[in-house]
Order: structure tokens, then sequence, then C-alpha cells
């Protein structure tokens, strides 16, 4: 019998007061783990315990910066004193920031790889020993096309990106005997506020041209949602996965298998 159940699993899901990291907590909620959750902001921890309340679940919501160490051991430490120690871990807090490189601050690109890249090290640093000690873990690493594409503007996220996968790789290669498995999930292009500025309508009430481009490269000819990620995340987090190690998961609607449509 497959065994998709997250039932008596602690799960940390970073950055997950809203967005693609609150529809992977949910679902995790639903598989049966305890929910915990960190934001930077204390107004967003709340908001997003009150999110949570509101589709029945009781999450247990920190403010921390991923990419401040001391912060993030401290947090781990408060988890596993008040929740229990982590069992899956969701590097999902990230920003990006689109600016041609050549007129990038070095201080905007080192903070894309800060919060994107160190962030992830950081935090999967602070939960492996115990997960090592409790004999295994899921440590899921939220990717992106930009692992594998690059595109003007984003310089400093496709570096990030790149990097985040081959640390998903290397925490795979290095763990791997003490029964952590560590995959990544590569969304397409996922409506949330993130890519909110990629859609907004034209003045005219025209669509926006990257809107329009996005569902010309994609098979799905659609922009996906936030629940399109939570099957694979659910896949990564279960035992169903257990041999499933150093992946990459696109969940993409085929951009990355595809050309794109022949302009009409
Ligand atoms: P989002 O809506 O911008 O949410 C990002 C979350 O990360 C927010 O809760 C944000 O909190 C939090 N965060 C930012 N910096 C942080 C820090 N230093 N410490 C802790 N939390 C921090 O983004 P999203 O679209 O849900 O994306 C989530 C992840 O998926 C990101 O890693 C993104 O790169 C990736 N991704 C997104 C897409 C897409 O199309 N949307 C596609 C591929 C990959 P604040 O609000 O307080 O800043
Ligand atoms: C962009 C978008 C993308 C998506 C995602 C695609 O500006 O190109 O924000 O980077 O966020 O990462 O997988």
């Amino acid at each position: 019998m497959v065994n998709f159940s997250l039932e008596g699993k602690v799960a940390l899901i970073t950055g997950a007061s809203y967005g693609i990291g609150f529809a992977i907590a949910a679902a995790y909620a639903q598989a049966g783990a305890r929910i915990v959750f960190n934001d930077i902001k204390q107004e967003l921890v709340d908001k997003g315990i009150e999110a949570y309340k509101a589709e029945g679940i009781e999450a247990h919501g920190y403010v921390c910066d991923v990419t401040d160490e001391t912060q993030v051991n401290a947090m781990i430490a408060r988890i596993e004193q008040e929740v229990g120690v982590i069992d899956i871990l969701v590097n999902n807090a990230g920003i990006i920031k689109r600016i041609p490189m050549h007129e990038m601050s070095a201080a905007d690109f080192r903070q894309v790889i800060d919060i994107d890249l160190n962030g992830p090290f950081i935090v999967s640093k602070a939960v492996i020993p115990a997960m090592m000690k409790k004999g295994g873990g899921k440590i899921i690493n939220i990717c992106s096309m930009m692992s594998e594409l690059g595109r003007e503007t984003v310089s400093a996220y496709a570096a990030a990106k790149g990097g985040l996968k081959m640390l998903t790789r290397n925490i795979a290669s290095e763990y791997g005997e003490y029964n952590i498995q560590c995959n990544g999930i590569g969304p397409g292009y996922i409506a949330t506020p993130q890519t909110a500025p990629l859609r907004e309508r034209q003045p005219d009430g025209s669509r926006h041209p990257f809107d329009s481009f996005i569902v010309a490269k994609t098979p799905a000819a659609r922009w996906g949602t936030t629940d399109d990620l939570t099957g694979p995340a659910v896949f990564l987090a279960s035992a169903a996965s257990d041999f499933v190690n150093g992946h990459v998961l696109y969940v993409d609607g085929g951009i990355l298998a595809y050309i794109g449509k022949q302009p009409s």
C-alpha cells in the first residue's frame, strides 16, 4: 500500500503566511502533519495563524528571518521544545528582484542570494542533526524554472535558484545514508503575489504581454495555481518518495518540454 500519509509528522514550511508555502502547509495538514511556519514580521505571522485557523488548521507561527543563523537556531530549538522534532522541512521563503543585471546593485544581488540560497542552507543545517538522530527526514527546496533557464532581469534569482538545485543534490548526496531525502520542486509560473506584476491588466484592459507570453510557452496554456503544487509536495514529504533523492520535480504544465506556441 503506497503511503502518502503525513500523520504524526512535524512539518516546517518557511515563509508560509500566504502564497505557495501556505498552500503546501495546508495540504500537509490535510495529510495529517502538524504545521509550523515562519515569517519575518509578527503581523504576517499573526495573519498567517488566522488564515490557517480559517482552514481549520492549528498552525504554530514564529517570527524568523531565514538569513539570520542566530534567529533560525533559536526558532528550531523552540519548535523542538514546543511542537517536536522537525520531520519535514520545506525551504519556501524567497524573494525576486527584477532588475537588468547591468543596473543591479551588488547589494540587491546579494540580498536575493542571501534569502533564496543562504536561507535554505542555514535552515537545512539547523534541522539536519535532529533528523540524523531521529533516523531520517525530508527536505524539500522550492526551486524554479530559473533553476534551468535564464531570462532578462532575473540574474540574481536564477543564480540563487540554480544554486538551490545543486544544494538539493548535495544534501541528498551527503545525508542519504541517514535516511534523509532532499528533493526540489520547480514550480512553473504560478499566480501568487510574487508574480502579480507579470499579470497586471494593461491600461487599455488588455492582458500583460508577459501573461500572454507565458500562456504561449506553457503546453497547459495557463498559469499554475498553488493547488497544482500540493500533490507533488505531499508526495515528496511522504514515505511514498523514500527512494526519490536529489531530484527536482518540475510542476510547470510542460514549459521545460515545449518550444512555445507559434505566434498566430
Ligand atoms: P511570495 O508570495 O512572495 O511569498 C514569499 C514568502 O517568503 C512570504 O511569506 C515572505 O514573507 C517570505 N519571506 C521573504 N523573505 C523572507 C525571509 N528573509 N525570512 C523568512 N521569510 C521570508 O512568493 P511565492 O510566489 O509564494 O513563492 C514562494 C517560493 O516559491 C519562493 O521561493 C519563490 O521563489 C518560489 N517560486 C515561485 C513561483 C511563482 O511563480 N510564484 C515559481 C517558482 C518558484 P514577507 O511577505 O514578510 O516578505
Ligand atoms: C519571473 C518569475 C519567475 C517565477 C518562477 C518561475 O520573473 O520570471 O517571477 O521567476 O517566479 O520562479 O519558475
